[in-house]
């Protein structure tokens, strides 16, 4: 069922691991895979903290350096295209909030792409505060390219940490006429509270997931299905 365009402008979409699922990269908490989530018996919840670095720095650069390595093989699949498209031919404003830290909306050729959690591709120099692309692998703790100490870690945002620009996602969140929630579980918080806030200063809300998620009570809307499938038959 197509998105009906006459009465609405202004989209925020937020897309979480769901939407990269069908690319071949592990969502976080859905048991599908029978891991439950888990990588060697860790939660992200115990991976994806400041503590668990500073506890293990070791263990955390290794989870880290396997996922950057494994994205870069992975490829954009139609739910990434199909919002690609509506990026590239919408006309109101559209902003597609993305707590995924991988590349693939950007290589499935959107522009309007906001990274709350972070980057993969990217490493943020702890001594000296700058961002830098890096593609390689941090385990072996390599000189910042700006300052040269080995303070690397990756560009991702952690439990207890700050998402990043939550100033620019409140003010599209503000302007926008439809929230459309695609492939994340509502367990996460701010983004988790999107919808609820998008409710409030009077947008239409969808969910597109392949499960009820802990947030579907709040959508006007829930349509279930892979993404794959449902975002492309959303959007043309
Ligand atoms: C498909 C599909 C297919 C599968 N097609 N769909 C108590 C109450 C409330 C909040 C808190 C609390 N205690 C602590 C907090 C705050 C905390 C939090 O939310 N904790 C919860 C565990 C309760 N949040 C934070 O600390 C955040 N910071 C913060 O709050 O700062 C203060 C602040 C306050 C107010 C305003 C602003 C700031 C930071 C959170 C950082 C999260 N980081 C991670 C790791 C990033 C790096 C990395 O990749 O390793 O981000 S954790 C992980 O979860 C990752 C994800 O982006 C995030 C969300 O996961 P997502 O995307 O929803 O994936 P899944 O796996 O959970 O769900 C997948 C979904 O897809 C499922 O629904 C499937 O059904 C579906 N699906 N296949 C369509 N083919």
């Amino acid at each position: 069922m197509p998105i009906d365009r006459n009465p609405i402008r202004n989209i925020v979409i937020l897309t979480g691991a769901g939407v990269s699922a069908e690319s071949g990269i592990d969502t976080f908490r859905d048991a599908n895979d029978g891991r439950g989530g888990l990588w060697e018996q860790h939660r992200v919840e115990d991976v994806a903290t400041p503590e668990a670095f500073a506890r293990d720095p070791d263990l955390v650069l290794r989870f880290y350096d396997m996922r950057r390595e494994a994205i870069q093989t992975k490829k954009p699949n139609p739910a990434h295209h199909a919002l690609a498209r509506l990026d590239k031919e919408w006309e109101g404003q559209l902003l597609i909030v993305t707590q995924n830290v991988d590349d693939l909306h950007e290589r499935a050729g959107a522009r309007r792409v906001l990274h709350m959690h972070g980057e993969h591709l990217n490493a943020w120099c702890t001594a000296c505060d700058v961002r830098s692309r890096w593609t390689g692998t941090l385990i072996e703790r390599p000189a910042c390219p700006r300052c040269g100490e080995p303070a690397l870690r990756p560009d991702v945002v952690w439990f207890g940490e700050m998402p990043y620009e939550m100033d620019r996602i409140f003010a599209a969140l503000r302007d926008a006429d439809l929230f459309v929630s695609i492939g994340t579980s509502g367990a996460v918080y701010p983004a988790a509270g999107f919808v609820r806030n998008a409710n409030e200063l009077g947008a239409r809300t969808l969910e597109l997931n392949l499960d009820r998620s802990q947030g579907s009570h709040w959508f006007d809307e829930t349509r279930l299905g892979p993404a794959g499938r449902i975002v492309p038959e959303w959007v043309d």
